[in-house]
């Protein structure tokens, strides 16, 4: 790497709010390393970013411990120094009341939400220490706050992100590392088609009658609290599109 810009690694960089860090990151000369599972749309990405920054790209499950350990080792050394990670990647999947989900979903939310986000914490944070510096971002959501229906399992994932930011921030402040967490309402992307399984017009229908929050306006937000002094650290912040009271009280046209 020619430049002494900072690094970031950013978790589901494929689509929604991932990519469009990934961007707005890029044309602010933050080195990126972009992971996600879709090799294809990692190289696309690198081959759009690549006249604005330095970018390497990773591809592995983050459900996959072995497969983050090994992907975080593999680093060529001019990206070996991580100072912003953006632990991105979650997913939402069925919106069914406890008594009817299903149990692959839970276990796909908890390995993904929590667990996935764990690992690649694990795998970063002490290089951080190491050199007393780094930023950790988590991005929770409303449901990090409020419990909604049919919601439970996607919500309890969620609250354990919110618990896990605070309890990073604990751990580690004492080694010069900021830990803080975004907290997006309804945004669209594909979170909703993954939530309900490619039926995109149910997935359409949750965004129609109102202004749903865009992934850039979540970057801008994660742009502006890792660009802060070294000094300011931003615990936490809820945003909503102004249509939405909370998670459950929305105002459609
Ligand atoms: C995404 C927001 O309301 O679908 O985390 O849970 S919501």
């Amino acid at each position: 790497m020619k430049n002494k810009n900072k690094t970031a690694f950013i978790t589901g960089a494929t689509s929604g709010i991932g990519e469009a860090t990934a961007k707005l990151f890029a044309s602010n000369g933050i080195n990126l390393i972009l992971c996600g599972r879709r090799k294809e749309k990692l190289e696309v990405l690198q081959k759009e970013l690549s006249d604005k920054t330095e970018v390497y790209i990773l591809s592995f499950d983050i459900k996959n411990k072995k497969a983050v350990f090994e992907a975080v080792e593999s680093l060529p050394k001019e990206f070996s120094e991580i100072d912003i990670l953006i632990n991105n990647a979650g997913n939402a999947h069925g919106l069914e009341p406890i008594n009817e989900g299903d149990t692959d979903d839970w276990d796909a939310m908890i390995d993904i939400n929590v667990k996935g986000l764990l690992y690649v914490s694990k795998a970063i944070a002490p290089k951080m220490v190491e050199k007393k510096s780094g930023h950790i971002i988590n991005i929770g959501s409303t449901a990090a706050k409020e419990v909604y229906p049919n919601g439970g399992v996607y919500c309890a994932t969620k609250h354990a992100v919110d618990a896990l930011n605070q309890a990073m921030r604990i751990d580690l402040h004492k080694h010069g590392i900021r830990v803080g967490a975004v907290h997006p309402g309804l945004v669209e992307t594909e979170f909703s088609k993954v939530r309900f399984k490619g039926d995109e017009s149910r997935a359409d229908n949750v965004y129609k009658g109102f202004d749903p929050l865009t992934p850039e306006d979540i970057a801008d937000v994660v742009h502006f609290v890792v660009t802060r002094p070294y000094y300011v650290n931003i615990t936490d912040l809820v945003i909503v599109p102004n249509a939405q009271a909370t998670a459950t009280i929305l105002t459609k046209e």
